[in-house]
C-alpha cells in the first residue's frame, strides 16, 4: 500500500483553492491530513472534504510544520513570501501564481507535455503551474510540434471571468442582474463593465504594449515546450463567460501538416478531445468544457494564407485543467515517482 500525505492548500477559500480541494477528493489523492489555509478574513469558514467540514486556518510561517505537499493559490505575493518558507519546512510546493514560473531553476510543468521536468523540484522545492491560457494551448501544440515543428504561433484568447477569482464571478452575475432590472451597474474588479462587453485587457499593461497575461503565453510556451525558437504572439481578451477559456490559435510549421493529419495526432494526444464536426455544428465551447478535465480542440483547418499553416480553436475549464487539475496531476506524479 502506498502511503498518504499531509497536504496544505494555501488560498483554500478562493476560486482555484476550492477547486483544488474538490480535485483532491475526486481524483482520490492519498490525503492523510488536509490543511486549508487562507487569510484571517476566512476565520470561522470551513471547506468540505470527503463529507467532512475542515476549519480553515490562518496562513502563518508556522503553518507548514509536517506538511509534505503545499498547493498554493493565494496570489503572487503570498507565493513569493511563503513558498520558500513551506519548502524550507520540508514541503514540496506546487504554485499556481506567476511568482516562480520564469525562474530558471523552477520547473514549469504540464504533465501531458513535460512531466520529466518535475524532477527539477529538487532545486528549490518548488514546481510552478503555468498560466491557464498557456496550459490548454500547449496541450494542443505538443503533438503538432513533435510531428512538424512549430515555428510560429498567433493566439487570441477569450477568457472567462473566473480566471480573475471569486469576486469577478460575483461581479459579472451582479452586473447582469442589475442591467436586466434597470439598477445601477457597479464596477470594482475590472476598469470597465464586463457584462455584455469584451475587454482586450488581462492582468497589467507592460512597457512593450502587451499585457502581462499575453507575455506569460509567449514566455511560458517556450519554457514548457523546451524550445526557445518557437515565436509566439498573443492577444488576451476577457469575455462575459463564467467558466472556460477559449482560444483561436494559428500556427506555422516547418513541415507540412494537413488538417486531417493534425486531427489524427490530436485525437491520440493525452488530455485532448477533438470536437470537430461542423456539419453537425459540433465545436468546442466553454459551456461544454466547464466541469471536466479535457482540452477540447476543433475548427481544425488550413491557413491558406501561408505554405504550412493551420488554424484551430481550443477550449478548457480554466479552474480545472487551467489550474487545479493540472496542479493535482503534478502532485500525483510527484508522489508516484519522487516522494515515497
Ligand atoms: P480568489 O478567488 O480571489 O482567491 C484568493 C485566495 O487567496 C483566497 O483563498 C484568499 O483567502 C487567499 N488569500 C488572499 N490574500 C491572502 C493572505 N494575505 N493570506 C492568506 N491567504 C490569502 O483568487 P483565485 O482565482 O483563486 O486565484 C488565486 C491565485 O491563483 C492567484 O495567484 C492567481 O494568479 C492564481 N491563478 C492561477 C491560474 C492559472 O492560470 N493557473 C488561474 C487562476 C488563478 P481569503 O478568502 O481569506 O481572502
Ligand atoms: N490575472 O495565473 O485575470 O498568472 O484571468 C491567471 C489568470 C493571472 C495567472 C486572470 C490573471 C493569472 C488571470
Amino acid at each position: 500500500m502506498s502511503r498518504a500525505y499531509k497536504v496544505a492548500v494555501v488560498g483554500a477559500t478562493g476560486a482555484v483553492g476550492r477547486q483544488m480541494v474538490a480535485c483532491l477528493e475526486e481524483r482520490q489523492f492519498p490525503v492523510a491530513e488536509l490543511k486549508p489555509l487562507a487569510s484571517d478574513r476566512s476565520l470561522g469558514k470551513s471547506v468540505t472534504f470527503k463529507g467532512r467540514e475542515i476549519p480553515v486556518e490562518v496562513l502563518t510561517k508556522e503553518a507548514f510544520a509536517g506538511v509534505e505537499i503545499a498547493l498554493f493559490s493565494a496570489g503572487g505575493s503570498i507565493s513569493k513570501e511563503y513558498g520558500p518558507i513551506a519548502a524550507q519546512a520540508g514541503a514540496v510546493v506546487v504554485d499556481n501564481s506567476s511568482a516562480w514560473r520564469m525562474e530558471p531553476d523552477v520547473p514549469l510543468v504540464v504533465p501531458e507535455v513535460n512531466p520529466q521536468d518535475i524532477a527539477l523540484y529538487k532545486n528549490r522545492g518548488i514546481i510552478a503551474n503555468p498560466n491557464c491560457s498557456t496550459i490548454q494551448m500547449v496541450v494542443a501544440l505538443k503533438p503538432l510540434h513533435d510531428a512538424a515543428r512549430i515555428k510560429r504561433v498567433v493566439v487570441s484568447t477569450y477568457q472567462a471571468v473566473s480566471g480573475t477569482g471569486q469576486k469577478a464571478v460575483e461581479e459579472l452575475a451582479a452586473q447582469v442582474r442589475a442591467l436586466l432590472s434597470s439598477q445601477e451597474v457597479v464596477k470594482k474588479v475590472y476598469p470597465h463593465r464586463i457584462a455584455f462587453n469584451v475587454l482586450p485587457h488581462i492582468d497589467v499593461f507592460l512597457d512593450n504594449g502587451y499585457t502581462k497575461e499575453e507575455m506569460k503565453m509567449v514566455l511560458e510556451t517556450k519554457k514548457i515546450l523546451g524550445d526557445d525558437s518557437i515565436e509566439v504572439t498573443a492577444t488576451a481578451v476577457r469575455v462575459p463567460v463564467f467558466y472556460g477559456h477559449a482560444e483561436s490559435v494559428n500556427i506555422e510549421t516547418e513541415r507540412k501538416l494537413t488538417p486531417e493529419a493534425a486531427r489524427e495526432l490530436l485525437s491520440k494526444a493525452p488530455g485532448v478531445k477533438v470536437v470537430d464536426n461542423p456539419a453537425k455544428f459540433e465545436y468546442p465551447m466553454p459551456l461544454d468544457a466547464a466541469g471536466q478535465d479535457l482540452t477540447l480542440v476543433g475548427r481544425i483547418r488550413e491557413d491558406f494564407s501561408i505554405a504550412h499553416g493551420l488554424n484551430f480553436w481550443v477550449v478548457a475549464d480554466n479552474l480545472r485543467k487551467g489550474a487545479a487539475t493540472n496542479t493535482v496531476q503534478i502532485a500525483e506524479i510527484l508522489i508516484k515517482d519522487y516522494l515515497r
